[in-house]
């Protein structure tokens, strides 16, 4: 696991994980890393407090590394934005004086929240306020909770054509790409090659 003392390379992968709590942005690195290595949430309260770098090779190449980097929701109940945003100046500011690229967003959006209340293009504004604009093309826009939605088929779609159509659009328009992550290892990957694609 890596953390603020791990040295970066300058060709490793960084991908930067946003979302509003319990999106899964913790499940997923888990997921990757096929062990726990970051704490998840079972309760009500928000569960990251800290950013995290977790580095591993990418799955099937050994000579890619690949970081994560979790983040606390920006809806979080105890932290407030500015303090947020601190963290995460605080641990990009070696990757960012060195000009090494933050390759990748992931940003997570719950299929079973009834209500669309988090728009990625705020998350990502208050990235962009520190790393500098951001290209489109380079925010993977994830949908998680999929095994929790009663029916998949017939909700799940219907949410995901309104993010297609409306909610998302602009982003998309923009470059961006929406996949389903399906809570699974293989599907944490997927999501992973896609972004760096
Ligand atoms: N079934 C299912 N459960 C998920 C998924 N993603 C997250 N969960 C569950 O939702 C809860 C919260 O997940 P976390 O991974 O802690 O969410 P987070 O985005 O890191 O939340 P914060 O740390 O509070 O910002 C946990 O109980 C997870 O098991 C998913 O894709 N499928
Ligand atoms: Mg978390």
């Amino acid at each position: 696991m890596g953390n603020k003392h791990s040295k970066v390379k300058a060709d490793i992968k960084i991908i930067v994980l946003l979302g509003p709590s319990g999106s899964g942005k913790s499940t997923f690195i888990n997921l990757a890393m096929g062990r726990p290595v970051v704490a998840v949430g079972s309760g009500l309260a928000c569960c990251t407090k800290k950013v995290q770098r977790v580095s591993c090779t990418m799955r099937g190449d050994s000579n890619k590394d690949v970081l994560l980097v979790d983040t606390p929701a920006f809806d979080h109940d105890k932290l407030d934005l500015p303090q947020i945003e601190d963290m995460i100046r605080k641990q990009l500011k070696d990757m960012t004086k060195r000009k090494i690229d933050i390759t990748g967003i992931i940003y997570f959006h719950p299929i079973t929240a009834n209500r669309l209340t988090e728009v990625p293009k705020d998350h990502i504004g208050v990235f962009e306020r520190l790393v500098g604009k951001y290209p489109a093309r380079r925010v993977l826009l994830a949908t998680s909770g999929w095994k929790d939605l009663r029916d998949p088929q017939n909700l799940g779609s219907q949410r995901e054509l309104q993010l297609h159509q409306d909610y998302w659009k602009e982003m998309l328009d923009g470059g961006s790409r929406i996949l389903r992550f399906e809570g699974t290892e293989d599907s944490a990957w997927h999501l992973i090659r896609a972004v760096l694609a």
